[in-house]
């Protein structure tokens, strides 16, 4: 259980002891109990560059899923060993996007005749695989944070986004953010011959976008807007790009996980706001705001965890940090050095972005 005392103590003992050598990072979508360990936390982006600050940490043990564990590995040097607790936890919308399903899509738009114009625009929420790809091609990676400046870079070096593994970020960023259409917009399959396009859709289209969700943000409706409105009269509707185009449109406010904290803590008391984002960073921000008088609900009746976050707990935890202490490099997470080099590339253009 989260309290269990023994497993507090264990966890803390086992950190004691390995000092400096083990640099501990936490998700903002990860349990509370995890959380109490972290040296730091943070957006995906945020905990690999803090990773690789940090070089004097033989351990980065990485609270989060495997895509960020492969980022982190990227982006820190050599010798630093980066652990993820639990091999188990993936993301389903990294996994909606895989080598070879990529490799076949660049094929058909090689084929009809549009691939020269295409830059590929990868979000961090993506394999290594998937951003080597993106880096070979030209393209760039990006967060929530700045999926508009790289689409506005991507536009200045060719005609067309191939814009992955995110629909609902590219299709948002691209509509309400930058004022294209929906009609620019395509949606390639992966599961269907030829992605289900035609060849005159793929030379119409500005924005191609990979079928890809994600399975927590996905679960907010345009009724789960409605009935909040409905619940708490004046209430502020704040949500993530990760959400349908349809609940963005009707949301007041939308942005990333830094976004939403900011707006939360310039929130005037007595201010009620509706949060669509995973259900432990609403919980936590709601304790952390409640005693200034700020009412903070998570948008949906239903609860929503990222079940592949949580699994990450502290049994997880206490077994990672006391195999490490005791010399045994478990569940490191590595990236092969060709991919890498690719993947850095793509990662590099983000860095460089205006
Ligand atoms: O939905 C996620 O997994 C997010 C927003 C991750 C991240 O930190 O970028
Ligand atoms: Fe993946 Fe969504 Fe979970 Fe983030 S919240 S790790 S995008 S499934």
């Amino acid at each position: 259980s989260p309290s269990d005392p023994d497993l507090v103590e264990r966890a803390r003992a086992a950190k004691e002891k390995l000092g400096d050598k083990v640099f501990v990072l936490g998700h903002h979508y990860q349990r509370d109990e995890v959380i109490q360990f972290a040296d730091v936390t943070g957006d995906s982006f945020k905990l690999a560059r803090d990773a690789a600050a940090r070089p004097e940490a033989e351990y980065i043990v990485f609270c989060g899923v495997h895509f960020m564990a492969e980022s982190a590995d990227i982006l820190t040097s050599g010798d630093q060993k980066v652990v993820l607790p639990d091999l188990a936890a993936g993301c389903s919308m990294a996994d909606m996007a895989t080598a070879e399903q990529v490799a076949e899509c660049w094929d058909v738009l090689t084929e009809a005749g549009v691939a020269e114009q295409v830059v590929p625009v990868s979000y961090m929420n993506s394999s290594a695989d998937i951003k080597a790809f993106t880096g070979r091609h030209g393209g760039t990676i990006c967060t929530s944070s700045n999926a508009q400046r790289a689409l506005e870079w991507a536009f200045e070096q060719g005609e067309k986004v191939l814009f992955l593994p995110d629909q609902h970020l590219g299709r948002n960023t691209a509509v309400r953010d930058m004022g294209m259409s929906l009609e620019d917009c395509v949606l390639y399959n992966p599961h269907k011959p030829n992605g289900g396009l035609t060849a005159q859709q793929l030379r119409d289209a500005k924005m191609i976008l990979w079928r890809g969700h994600c399975s927590v943000h996905g679960r907010f409706s345009l009724d789960s807007v409605n009935d909040v409105r409905e619940r708490i009269p004046g209430v502020n509707v704040l949500v993530h790009p990760e959400c349908k185009h349809e609940v963005v449109e009707a949301a007041d406010y939308v942005g990333s996980t830094e976004y939403i904290i900011k707006a939360l803590e310039a929130a005037p008391a007595g201010s009620k706001w509706a949060i669509g984002t995973e259900l432990n960073l609403v919980r936590r921000l709601a304790n952390r705001f409640a005693p200034e008088g700020k009412e903070i609900v998570f948008l949906d009746k239903t609860v929503c965890f990222c079940s592949t976050m949580n699994r990450i707990d502290l049994p997880h935890l206490v077994w990672t940090l006391e195999s490490l202490a005791e010399g045994n490099l478990v569940n490191r997470i590595e990236v092969d050095r060709e991919t890498e080099r690719f993947a850095k590339l793509a990662l590099e253009r983000m860095l460089a972005l205006p």
